[in-house]
């Protein structure tokens, strides 16, 4: 990447809408704008000759040809998003204007923007730190209201103050046993190694608590895969509609209607469970059914949450009893389908004691009795208590966790050469990979490859 390079692209979704934005960032934004767009008015002027955070009506042109009339914001370095002098062009939506648009800003000297770097820009010229750079792709890619305040939180630098205030500890601990390097006759203290300890220590504590939010910060940006399983005909595509809330599964008295398997996302008690319908698992002959066991096979295996359905109305089978062996190790959620009809299934405690972490919930998927407590069984468990406004703030995500893992591992390194009196270079420099570490997770350490694979997944425009 070249930094002085002017970039542009659409920066709202492709397809028909009401308005498309193209997007322009860098040093010869204004002197660009300036060269095909025709101001429209007496208030408006060339972008160039206009005051920051201003719009200008006009028109885009190219040579003497009339490509749209457009609003166009004009931004002026620094107080933009990327720092470097910016230009918003409103169009008129629809693929052809915008592409016009941004075909006529790319001939007269921009070139086009790879994804996320208009982010990528605002992170290298120091406007937000990495975390606050991911946070904008959660924001984006949010599914639910919690998602989203939880990226807000990371965006406003809540997780980034957490984190910078750990690394400056680590530093200032470092400085401590560093001087002491310097004087390799002096001892350091009994008094003052009690104290940098115990700064490690707290530090470690730190680290646990951050360590901690994983799941939930998991869980939030990516949801939870919540496979629905049960013999045929026990209600598995009626449960999964009722839990949508509308006809999304064919329904039939006809054992063996699912076929293939059926994904769907849902706003769980604010958490983003994507629910997975599967084919009912059984002997069959059937080539296309084989498939759809296959597939459901495989689908299980990533789902974190398993709904087992049950029919009430009929006594356990072997094939249920199969199921709970193959499933003892999951979450699991029983789900006692059909209590409508006499019951004629009790849940023994002969499947409860091989799975330790489960709980059965009755429901009626014809009415949708039973619904709303199985919605609350769901949330409480995959999300340990209650949702808490602190645990949004810094809710990690994986390469935070593994950054953390690292400076963990390397703080508890330090802590026991400096507990056997080892040398104090070998205690600085596991504090130096702590620190890089902890830094790695703002960008204050960071290698083009990691830059890459964080802004590589954003939208183009973004
Ligand atoms: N009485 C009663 N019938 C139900 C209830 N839930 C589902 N059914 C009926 O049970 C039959 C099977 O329902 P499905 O939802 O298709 O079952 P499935 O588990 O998806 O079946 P396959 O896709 O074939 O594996 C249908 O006729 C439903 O109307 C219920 O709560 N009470
Ligand atoms: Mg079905």
């Amino acid at each position: 990447m070249i930094p002085d390079e002017t970039i542009a692209a659409i920066a709202t979704p492709l397809g028909e809408g009401g308005l498309a934005v193209i997007r322009l960032s860098g040093e010869n934004a204004f002197a660009i704008a300036d060269k095909c767009f025709l101001p429209v008015g007496k208030s408006s002027c060339k972008p160039s000759a206009a005051p920051t955070h201003t719009i200008q009506f006009g028109k885009i042109m190219r040579g003497s040809e009339v490509i749209d009339e457009v609003l166009l914001a004009v931004f002026r370095a620094p107080r933009t998003f990327t720092r470097e002098d910016t230009v918003e062009i409103s169009c008129h939506g629809g693929l052809l204007p915008a592409k016009l648009v941004l075909d006529t800003v790319l001939k007269n000297g921009a070139r086009l923007a790879e994804p996320g770097e208009f982010t990528k820009r605002a992170f290298l010229n120091g406007r937000i730190d990495l975390a606050q750079a991911e946070a904008v792709a959660d924001l984006i890619h949010s599914r639910t209201e919690l998602a989203l305040i939880a990226a807000n939180e990371q965006l406003a630098g809540k997780l980034s103050q957490r984190v910078n205030k750990l690394r400056d500890d680590l530093m200032l601990t470092m400085a401590h046993v560093e001087a002491h390097i310097d004087f390799p006759d002096e001892d350091i203290a009994p008094d003052t190694k009690n104290d940098l300890l115990q700064r490690l220590e707290t530090g470690i504590v730190f680290m646990d608590e951050l360590l901690r939010t994983a799941d939930e910060g998991q869980i939030l940006r990516r949801g939870i895969r919540a496979a629905i399983i049960g013999r045929p005909n026990a209600g598995k595509s009626s449960l999964l509609n009722q839990l949508l809330g509308r006809d999304r599964a064919i329904v039939s008295p006809i054992a063996g209607t699912t076929r293939d398997t059926i994904e769907e996302t849902a706003n769980i008690r604010g958490l983003p469970v994507i629910f997975i319908d599967t084919a009912g698992l059984r002997e069959s002959r059937d080539e296309i059914e084989i498939e759809g066991i296959r597939r459901s096979r495989e689908s299980l295996a990533q789902a974190e949450l398993i709904l087992h359905v049950l029919d009430a109305s009929e006594p356990l089978t072997d094939a249920d009893k199969n199921y709970f062996t193959e499933f003892a190790g999951k979450k699991t959620i029983f789900i006692r389908n059909k209590t409508d009809l006499p019951v004629r299934l009790e849940l023994n405690s002969e499947f409860r004691i091989q799975n330790s972490e489960s709980r059965s919930v009755d429901v009626c998927c014809t009415s949708g009795q039973g619904i709303e407590v199985l919605k609350d069984a769901i949330k409480n468990m995959v999300w340990a208590g209650e949702i808490k406004a602190e645990m949004l703030q810094v809710a990690i995500n994986s390469r935070h966790q593994d950054a953390l893992r690292r400076a963990r591992i390397a703080t508890r390194e330090a802590t026991d050469a400096l507990r056997a009196d080892a040398t104090l270079e070998l205690v600085a420099m596991d504090l130096r990979i702590a620190a890089n570490a902890v830094g790695e997770i703002v960008g204050k350490t960071t290698t083009e490859d990691l830059l890459d694979s964080i802004f590589s997944s954003f939208c183009i425009g973004k």
